[in-house]
């Protein structure tokens, strides 16, 4: 799950895991990635998965702004991206589309090239020899609304028109009405069976 700061990322692992991560109104309270399980289903038809929920990302991340490209590796082992974008006006910014922009431009940005020197003790040979140019650039990407609870009716109106021009997938949820959250964990896992 990636995503501006404080657009609900750490909510929603602690609505679909049992994880229970540092949750508050004010950016970047994830400094690490929380790892949590979600299962849908029932035997024998169980599914499940892991989900992380990332730190926040802002313009700039790639070269270090905010809390840059410590975490970027564990982006690029997921298969897997949820985009979340704030649709209140919790935000303080008044586009989300132009949020989603800036956020697929760092993820694009990311390469472990922008990683500085003493991350390559931690490189693994094989890894590297099969790694992409740019590993994020192309990865699967869901979008997923956030906050629909408080949502600004235009913000979201403007950015389902945008994901719907981009062809992917779109979700709006909220984590104080729970309105959506089911439906998306079902959407994960099949995204991840497929
Ligand atoms: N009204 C409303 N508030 C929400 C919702 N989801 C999250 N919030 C609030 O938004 C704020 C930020 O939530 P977090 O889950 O900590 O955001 P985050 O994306 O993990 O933020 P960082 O860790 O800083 O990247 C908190 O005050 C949450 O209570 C929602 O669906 N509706
Ligand atoms: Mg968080």
């Amino acid at each position: 799950m990636v995503g501006y700061p404080n657009a609900g990322k750490s909510t929603l692992i602690s609505r679909i895991s049992a994880a229970r991560p540092k949750i508050a109104d004010y950016p970047f309270t994830t400094l690490e990635p929380n790892l949590g399980v979600v299962t849908v289903g029932e035997e024998p038809d169980l599914e499940s998965f892991v989900v992380a929920d990332m730190p926040g990302l802002i313009e700039g991340a790639h070269l270090g702004s905010g809390l840059g490209t410590q975490f970027l590796r564990h982006i690029e082992r997921t298969r897997l991206l949820v985009h979340l974008v704030d649709v209140s006006d919790a935000s303080g910014r008044p586009d989300p589309v132009a949020d989603f922009k800036v956020i697929n431009k760092e993820l694009a940005s990311f390469t472990s090239k922008n990683l500085p020197k003493e991350f390559d003790a931690f490189a693994d040979d094989a890894e590297e020899e099969s790694k992409p140019e740019h590993p994020l650039a192309n990865k699967p990407m869901i979008v997923v609304a956030t906050k629909i609870d408080s949502a600004n009716p235009d913000k979201l109106k403007k950015l389902a028109a945008h994901i719907k021009r981009k062809k992917l997938e779109f979700h709006a949820i909220s984590a104080v009405t729970g309105e959506g959250i089911e439906d998306l964990k079902w959407s994960l896992a099949k995204h991840l069976r497929d």
